[in-house]
């Protein structure tokens, strides 16, 4: 007999109670929002310690959540980190995934695991608004045609993109494949090749621009605004470069206000403060710094925006956001726009060296957060965290038994529960890596100038190996690798064991 006692019923009772808080939790999924800055630094951030730039809405979110000081990147530019924060899969083991231009094939394989298409299987709905950067098609893209393999066929069920930069061409938002506004009669061509005939370009018409280039930036204008790469036609479907901030955030609130009765994934990667730095007019001004501050104000202000969309809907509390930035700060990334000239004392790298193309910790040692109201206690952590974890921890956070080699299910981190993060952590750079184990930073000998003379940013580049106490060193300065040869030794042993051999053209691989 099945209840023969009482404890036996007390027993039986506890087991329902239990399952059915279990089927509950089941039930109301959190939604997950990732929203991705292009180019901020660790010091661009009020909560890190900028003064002459106001991001009150980062704060608030740094101090209502879990906010990381040893929060990363994966690369320390734009395709690499966007490609591992989708996928789980470091960067350097996909070729392709360099710096794009605007014309290049999809480099995320069709099969491929990714955080949406994993969320998919858990029945949730997908979405990516904003910057894409991980190529359209599978070459030779007809921009008058759905334009595919895209996020669509990755496991995003909405897609509204820029395609590749601000910067560079095709300068028109694409919404599930079509180009959006597009007047058939008026045809797009792209090309980074050569010019189209006729066609002025910011090399030979500077008077027809308004932003003036320094460096790259001089084929087709937009807006008055040079770019990388040629592009004919498509003029009714031509974004407006002031308005890009309004038209994702706008995008971004319908979706919400649509599918908040269902668990969602919303990947919202805006575009600043990447160049060409073009807030809208209302934030001119608002920052000393010059268009880079003031379109730094304006995303802070989208992402209160954001906040409040939630808040209004009655889903902050069950909203897990993260916040984060593909890679660290550039002042001038090839446009004459003042950021360096306003920069002052400002430090967009904190207190790190380098910045954005660098090996340094500047390159990948970004503003990173979590937040969910009610759930996450507000914290500082010290634990190392990376982008590359999201895919896993997110699996986590639903109940999906995804997990890629690569990326390290870190949850518990993530919501502030333990500070026990990565013990190690591979740094790409242009092609370049390095390597993170506790508070040790080993990078190799790279050939290649210490400094990009045009960007101003030390590239972390020597002739030997270069080894670092981030405890007592954090702006990597002295270089301990001639004064500890085990720990250099240590470091380089675990190193390989994740990347192999091969991976520095210099010669000089071997110790002394
Ligand atoms: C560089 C561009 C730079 C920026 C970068 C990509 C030149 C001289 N420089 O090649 O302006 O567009 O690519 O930035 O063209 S990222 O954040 O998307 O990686
Ligand atoms: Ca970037």
């Amino acid at each position: 007999m099945l209840f023969h006692n009482k404890y036996n019923t007390a027993l039986m009772l506890f087991a329902l109670l239990f399952f059915s808080c279990a089927e509950k939790v089941e039930e109301v999924k959190p939604n997950v929002i990732i929203v991705y800055m292009d180019d901020l630094g660790y010091g661009d951030v009020g909560y890190n310690g900028a003064k002459k730039l106001k991001t009150p809405n980062m704060d608030a979110l740094a101090k209502g959540g879990m906010s990381f000081n040893n929060g990363y990147a994966t690369s320390a530019t734009c395709t690499p980190s966007r490609y591992a924060l989708l996928t789980g899969v470091y960067p350097w083991r996909e070729k392709r995934a360099k710096i794009l231009p605007g014309t290049a094939p999809l480099i995320i394989g069709r099969d491929q695991m990714t955080i949406p298409r994993m969320l998919k299987q858990e029945g949730y709905q997908t979405a990516i608004i904003g910057k894409w950067h991980l190529g359209l098609g599978d070459g030779n893209v007809d921009w008058n045609e759905l334009v595919t393999p895209g996020p669509n066929e990755l496991g995003f069920d909405y897609s509204y993109i820029l395609a590749a930069t601000q910067d560079r061409v095709p300068t028109v938002y694409i919404e599930d494949g079509n180009v959006v506004g597009l007047d058939p009669n008026d045809p797009i061509t792209v090309s980074y090749k050569k010019n189209f005939e006729g066609e002025p370009t910011g090399l030979d018409n500077p008077e027809l621009t308004t932003m003036k280039w320094h460096h790259g930036h001089n084929n087709s204008i937009v807006n008055g605004i040079p770019r990388i790469g040629f592009m004919k036609g498509g003029d009714a479907a031509k974004w407006s470069d002031i308005d890009m901030a309004d038209e994702f955030l706008n995008r971004v609130k319908s979706y919400i206000k649509k599918n908040k009765e269902k668990p969602f994934f919303l990947y919202y990667p805006m575009q600043q403060p990447h160049v060409p730095r073009t807030p809208h007019p209302r934030f001119n001004g608002v920052s000393d710094l010059g268009p880079r501050g003031d379109a730094i104000a304006e995303a802070d202000w989208c992402l209160g925006e954001l906040k409040k969309t939630l808040e209004a809907e009655g889903i902050l509390e069950n909203t897990l956001i993260i916040f984060s930035s593909d890679n660290g700060p550039v002042l001038n990334d090839g446009y004459f726009d003042d950021a360096d000239v306003r920069n002052g004392d400002h430090k967009p790298w904190g207190p790190f060296r380098g910045g954005k193309y660098s090996l340094f910790e500047a390159g990948t040692h970004v503003p990173f957060i979590t937040y969910w109201k009610g759930k996450i206690k507000p914290g500082v952590s010290d634990a190392i965290v990376s982008q590359l974890d999201l895919l896993s921890s997110i699996a986590q956070l639903v109940g999906s038994k995804v997990r890629t080699p690569d990326s390290e299910p870190m949850l518990e981190v993530l919501m502030g529960n333990s500070d026990q993060g990565r013990t190690e952590l591979v740094l790409e750079a242009t092609s370049r890596t390095a390597f993170r184990k506790g508070d040790w930073v080993m990078i190799p000998p790279y050939k290649g100038p210490a400094v990009n003379e045009k960007v101003q940013i030390e590239l972390g580049n020597d002739s030997e190996f270069q080894l670092f106490n981030l405890v007592n060193d954090i702006g990597q300065q002295n270089n301990l690798a001639e004064a500890n040869p085990d720990k250099l030794k240590e470091m380089l042993n675990a190193f390989e064991v994740i990347r192999g051999k091969g991976y520095s053209k210099t010669q000089k691989l071997e110790l002394k």
